[in-house]
């Protein structure tokens, strides 16, 4: 493919593991800027000229800059069509697809954040997400019917819902209900994300993070 190289700013211990799960199921070669917490990396005015919001992950490709994971997924599957992982603009599952992807930075990370912080939603109507119940509900439906949100197609958004589902489980955020374990070990046991997860294992221990 003729692009710039991939610059990927990555911190293993955060929200940027999902996007690193993603450059491995595309096979994407990229360039590898950790971004050490420890040390504020991420307020640094060099990084703060990438993302000026302080935060991991980031991609940078030439004078191209992405941030956000949801923006970093569509972006990136998009770029790499022989991965298969985005339905084309015309295909019928577009939708479904950029809705499942969507849904996780529109109503999983504010639903999520409101109740870590023990902050209520508020009046169901002014609320983006209405109420962090039917969020996790409308999730674990789709994905109940399976085996991937799109039915018979894995695609980029399954492999951000099913690691998104593995952090929020994992710090106890949502129920591991036997639809969600069934979901996260589907997505798990595809050895793109069993590589990453060991590259990640790796990096942390070289950063001198701990396990
Ligand atoms: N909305 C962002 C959130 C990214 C985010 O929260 N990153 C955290 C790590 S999980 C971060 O970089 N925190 C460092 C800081 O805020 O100083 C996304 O979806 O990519």
């Amino acid at each position: 493919m003729n692009q710039p190289k991939l610059v990927f700013f990555h911190n293993p211990h955060s929200r940027a593991a999902m996007t690193r799960a993603l450059l491995e199921e595309l096979g994407a070669e990229f360039e590898l800027c950790p971004v050490d917490f420890r040390r504020d990396e991420q307020l640094s005015a060099d990084f703060r000229a990438i993302n000026p919001m302080g935060k991991v992950p980031a991609i940078r490709a030439g004078d191209v800059v992405v941030t956000e994971t949801v923006a970093i997924y569509i972006w990136l599957a998009d770029l790499f069509p022989a991965a298969a992982l985005a339905p084309a603009l015309d295909d019928p599952e577009r939708g479904a697809y950029l809705r499942w992807l969507v849904f996780y930075a529109a109503c999983m990370e504010p639903a999520v954040a409101d109740k870590a912080m023990k902050r209520a939603p508020g009046p169901r109507m002014q609320s983006p997400y209405g109420d962090f119940e039917s969020v996790v509900a409308t999730i674990s439906a789709a994905i109940d019917k399976g085996p991937w949100l799109l039915g018979a197609r894995f695609t980029a958004a399954d492999v951000l819902w099913g690691n998104a589902l593995g952090w929020l489980t994992g710090f106890g955020m949502v129920e591991k209900t036997p639809v969600i374990a069934a979901y996260i070990e589907r997505v798990m046991a595809r050895p793109a994300q069993q590589r990453a997860q060991q590259a990640d294992a790796a990096l942390a221990k070289e950063m001198g993070l701990g396990g």
